[in-house]
């Protein structure tokens, strides 16, 4: 039996104005000393707060797209659908308190980000100056690429980042005329609660729902490939591939012409492929992450225009 039909109450939306200028003062020799902010109750911080924060939760129970993950796959994804459809809602849940994932250093403690091309056509997009070198192109420092991108994404009006907050389980709908197994959304909880639950007692969990999601959660790690593994312990694919060792060129084309839904309703993109592939791993160069974002986008574009 199908699940009775969603009505969706219209959320809040707050209006923000963009900045115009660099605040004026007036030129006084002791400007400083008589310089004061306008009064303001400590509660009334809270609600600014607040009230946004749960008509937000509210606005986005009901999603169209679940990015699990903000790292530069996520990011890059975000990016291209948010562009693409401005009437998708857009809900983007980072476990990390900071978005990035390993975006924000190129590899080691180096600054510099390298991308092969042709990936330049993506920092064109977005604006972000390069140095040109014969195959690849240079990006000054990672953060340059991660931060411009970010705040990209968190421009456009139907784009809600939920960060400290983890994917903690997937929603799943059994169709039952196929029997098939479909992702209908996700599970979350703050991070901080779910790298606890062994050792406080329960805390349950919130859920999103949406019709698509794309899993950007990187390779294995404390946090890594979590939706690939979710899959394998919940029998919905046999086994995960195992990511393999270092091979730049075998590993991004390879990442980005795999990215693909693995089960209906999940798209999986960036380094979280390669562990269900058993694709090698690519080290410190980038392209393939804007450009696979760019492929589950499209995969994404697709099944809504279906
Ligand atoms: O915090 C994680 C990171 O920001 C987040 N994440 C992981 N599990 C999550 C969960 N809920 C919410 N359960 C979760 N968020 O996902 C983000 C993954 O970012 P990443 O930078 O690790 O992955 P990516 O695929 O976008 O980029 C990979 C970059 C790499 S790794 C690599 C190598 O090891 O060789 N080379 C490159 C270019």
């Amino acid at each position: 039996m199908s699940p009775p039909a969603v009505t969706v109450e219209k959320p809040y939306v707050p209006e923000f104005k963009s900045a115009k200028t660099i605040p004026t003062f007036p030129d006084t020799v002791n400007k400083w000393e008589t310089f004061a902010f306008d009064y303001i109750r400590e509660s009334t911080v809270s609600r600014a707060m607040t009230k946004r924060y749960f008509a937000d939760l509210d606005n986005y129970a009901e999603s169209d797209v679940v990015i699990v993950g903000a790292g530069s796959c996520g990011l890059s994804t975000a990016y291209v659908l948010a562009k693409s459809r401005p009437d998708l809602k857009i809900a983007i849940v980072e476990a990390g308190v900071a978005p990035g994932g390993g975006a924000w250093l190129g590899g080691q403690l180096f600054s510099a980000m390298v991308m092969r091309k042709p990936a330049q056509t993506f920092l064109d997009e977005i604006g972000i100056p390069y140095e040109e070198e014969d195959t690849y192109v240079v990006v000054k420092h990672a953060a340059l690429f991660t931060s411009t991108l970010l705040s990209k994404v968190l421009s456009f009006p139907n784009v809600k980042l939920f960060n400290a907050t983890a994917v903690e389980d997937l929603i799943t709908r059994v169709d039952p005329v196929t029997g098939e197994l479909r992702v209908a959304g996700v599970v979350t909880n703050w991070t901080l609660v779910s790298m606890h639950h062994d050792d406080q007692s329960c805390m349950d969990p919130n859920t999103i729902n949406a019709p698509v999601v794309i899993s950007t959660t990187g390779h294995d790690g404390p946090f890594g490939a979590f939706s690939v593994k979710r899959l394998v312990s919940m029998a919905a694919i046999e086994k995960l591939g195992g990511m393999r060792g270092l091979d730049m060129n075998a590993a991004e084309d390879a990442i980005v012409k795999h990215t693909r839904e693995i089960i209906p309703g999940l798209i999986v993109g960036g380094m979280e492929l390669s562990e269900v592939d058993g694709a090698n791993r690519m080290g410190p160069t980038f392209g393939a992450m804007a450009v696979s974002g760019q492929h589950a986008a499209e995969v994404a574009l697709q099944i809504f225009d279906e």
